[in-house]
């Protein structure tokens, strides 16, 4: 027999006016109710810990307490809880912050009474039942946790199998090293064709052939999703002073309507989704070891996405994000041939006349027409990610750089 899940407590549910907290505990909450656990809504104006006599029926000795309007009641509701005895989580991103002052003192409190500090997300991804935490974003983004039992481990096991199978790469953006590791793999044609994913670095990191770790982990979400995917950008963040800016992905080269999903192994990490239009708030998804946010073409587009820099914290560990798309452009490096949504040719027969077209010309206008071009891509993809409206038919005809390398060269 498992011991019973960790009860939720959400001390005063409903703050006035609404909150972006408040519905995020509310998504929380119902989800903890769809992996079984006791949800207990508990007035802190009650004062002690009232929640001790349902929890003593339900025969639960570890509680997890989430506060979207008071942080005071969190802290009262934690001291009464550890007074009887209880296993206290207290879920960080789940509880009015306060003024900076007051929120340093609780977290030493915390500390002291002996609770364990942690994720929602952190939270749900235990126990046997993944559960899905959706309408994130711009409603068309969920969160799974604990959603890739059986190709990912608990422990550190599957992020070390894959730590080292893959080789990793610098990569580079307008002469910079971008701040983390990358790799990529894909699938490939026996004759060396590869699905091409083009944003904007000077060179695409080279494409490796599917490794076991990783394709488990593929066949995973492809069966949770229901979608095919071809694709993975593998980003290594060293520590938390890794990072990515804030970005939409590049649409160009993408089976449409099918999503984004972004699989993270080892340390927790924070998505930030901020809208691109309005003063709306930027929500804050944590994406703990095992989990698979599966972020819908309508969050992509009107919001902008990063993973902040966390400063290095003596418990700062690693972390690898898988990112996973269904791509419907395709490169045969042998003959420079593209072909498919973001190019110009539909076909590969077509792809290689123009690609012998292109070779023909003499070496000064095919340079200048790969940099007219490469400018062209890296116009559009500067437009897609400011613009919510961006319409991905200003694309075509597509393009047939593979990268923007041709900038550079340019001097
Ligand atoms: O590491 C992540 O989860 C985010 C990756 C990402 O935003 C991207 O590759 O575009």
């Amino acid at each position: 027999m498992h011991p019973p899940l960790a009860a939720l407590i959400v001390v005063d549910p409903s703050p006035e006016p609404a909150t972006a907290l408040a519905r995020t505990v509310e998504r929380v909450a119902a989800a903890a109710r769809a992996q079984g656990r006791v949800v207990i809504p508990l007035a802190s104006a009650a004062g002690g810990f009232g929640a001790h006599e349902a929890l003593a029926a339900a025969g639960v000795r570890r509680v997890a307490l989430c506060g979207p309007a008071s942080l005071a009641g969190v802290l009262a509701a934690a001291r009464g809880a550890r007074a009887l005895g209880y296993a206290v989580d207290v879920l960080a991103d789940a509880i009015a912050e306060g003024p900076p002052g007051r929120a340093q003192r609780a977290r030493r409190e915390i500390e002291a009474l002996g609770c364990r500090r942690r994720s929602w997300a952190e939270l749900l991804s235990e126990g046997d039942r993944s559960v899905a935490v959706p309408g994130l974003g711009e409603g068309d983004t969920t969160l799974w946790c604990g959603a890739l039992r059986g190709c990912i481990e608990e422990g550190a096991g599957t992020y070390e199998a894959l730590a080292r199978e893959v080789g990793w790469a610098a990569m580079m953006h307008r002469g910079g090293e971008v701040p983390r590791r990358v790799a990529v793999q894909a699938t490939r044609g026996p004759d060396g064709v590869e699905a091409l994913y083009r944003h904007p670095v000077d060179g695409q990191p080279p494409v490796g052939g599917w490794t076991p770790v990783v394709d488990a982990i593929r066949r995973g979400v492809e069966a949770r999703t229901g979608s095919a995917f071809n694709h993975c950008l593998l980003q290594l963040y060293r520590d938390g002073r890794d990072w990515i800016s804030e970005h939409s992905d590049k649409t160009l080269d993408l089976v449409r309507p099918s999503p984004i999903v972004n699989v993270s192994l080892g340390r927790t990490r924070t998505m930030v989704l901020r809208p691109k239009r309005g003063d709306g708030a930027p929500e804050r998804v944590p994406l703990p070891h095992g989990s698979m946010l599966v972020m819908g073409l309508a969050t992509n587009r009107a919001r902008y996405h990063e993973i902040r820099r966390e400063g290095a914290a003596p418990d700062d560990g690693p972390r690898i994000s898988l990112t996973f798309r269904h791509i419907g452009t395709f490169h045969d490096p042998a003959t420079g041939a593209v072909w498919g949504v973001g190019a110009p040719a539909a076909d590969r027969p077509t792809a290689e006349a123009r690609a012998l077209a292109r070779a023909a010309l003499p070496p000064g206008e095919r340079a200048s027409r790969e940099r007219a071009e490469a400018e062209r891509m890296l116009q559009l993809f500067r437009a897609e990610n400011v613009d919510p409206d961006f319409d991905p038919a200003a694309f075509r005809p597509g393009f047939e750089v593979v990268d923007l390398r041709a900038l550079n060269d340019a001097g």
